[in-house]
């Protein structure tokens, strides 16, 4: 046994350092981070800064679920270097929630930086959506509301336990919030100017193979909702003239990852250029779908506004 241990560490060792030399010789800058696996990426700009909250996937190589005990922030001003803070966000820190750092959001707004994020209840069966707040980008964050925003219990178009998830805030021209999310159903509803507090009933958005992960962006008079697709995921688009539709579906943005069944995106436009951030399961040997890692690549718009198709590189930013 002692035998076999050595040998799976001298493996290790060959193949970390293997890895290490064709990062340099080929230039490879995806996935992102390679210390940790991370999921789920949501990136702001501030102050000339690229923030991204990601889960930190923690599934054992032998575990095929998600373990996702916290959330993590990077930061950096080149989309190339990353810098790591101190972990800035837990689900213990929602004393109404039981666990499970799902997919989240973060978006500032009149000086404080609001983080909308899934977890599972404590006491109401199913996923629900939390919100939290700090004056920092990078925290501390504490729970704003001191319950969920969002329960289960609170949509009714399907009867999943985990149509509550994957929250992404879009602040509109004339100051009314949006919150958008789901799973299977893509809910949406206004919020108030306290941003934790809903202001009128929920929606849904009816939009082709919808499976989660939405997230509206907007570049000159177009606003965009983008979406998981299916299941292993593709990630896919709609465009519209207001953030309330009606959208017209424009096909498919991203192709599926393939070594991970999903792909959640989040959109940025920084110094001019134009990111598409996802997650794929890319980190050798045990990178997968619980098991994820953070990557970037370019995303470019026609000239009618819609979207080429993302082209996933192992190279990603490179200037
Ligand atoms: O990370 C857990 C879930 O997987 C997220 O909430 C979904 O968007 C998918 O990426």
């Amino acid at each position: 046994m002692k035998r076999l241990n050595f040998a799976s560490t001298v493996l290790g060792v060959v193949l970390t350092t293997l890895q290490v030399q064709a990062q340099q010789i080929d230039n490879i800058n995806n996935p992102i981070i390679t210390d940790k696996y991370t999921a789920d990426p949501a990136a702001i700009v501030h102050d000339n800064t690229v923030y991204l909250y990601t889960g930190h996937d923690e599934a054992p190589n032998d575990f095929n679920f998600y373990k996702i005990d916290e959330w993590l922030v990077y930061s950096s001003t080149d989309m190339i270097t990353w810098k790591s803070h101190p972990v800035p966000l837990k689900p213990a820190d929602f004393k109404w929630a039981k666990g499970d750092a799902w997919a989240s959001e973060v978006i500032e707004r009149n000086g404080k930086f609001y983080w909308y994020v899934t977890v599972s209840h404590g006491s109401i069966h199913g996923k629900s959506i939390g919100v939290a707040v700090s004056d920092s980008p990078t925290g501390p964050f504490k729970d704003a509301l001191g319950k969920a925003l969002i329960t289960n219990d609170m949509t009714k178009h399907t009867d999943i336990s985990w149509d509550d998830i994957d929250p992404t805030v879009y602040v509109d021209h004339d100051g009314q919030a949006y919150l958008y999310w789901g799973n299977t159903v893509c809910h949406y509803a206004k919020l108030k100017d306290n941003m934790i507090e809903l202001d009128g009933p929920i929606h849904t958005v009816d939009l082709p193979n919808f499976t989660e992960a939405p997230y509206i962006h907007k570049k000159g008079d177009w606003y965009y909702l983008s979406y998981a697709y299916q299941f292993p995921e593709k990630i896919a688009y709609a465009m519209s003239k207001s953030i309330t539709g009606p959208w017209e579906y424009k096909g498919i943005l991203n192709e599926v990852a393939g070594n991970s069944n999903t792909n959640h995106q989040s959109i940025i436009e920084f110094k001019g250029k134009d990111y598409f951030i996802y997650h794929n399961g890319s980190i050798p040997t045990h990178g997968g779908s619980f098991r994820r890692s953070v990557c970037v690549d370019r995303l470019y718009y026609n000239p009618d506004g819609t979207l080429k198709r993302v082209i996933m590189t192992s190279e990603g930013i490179q200037d």
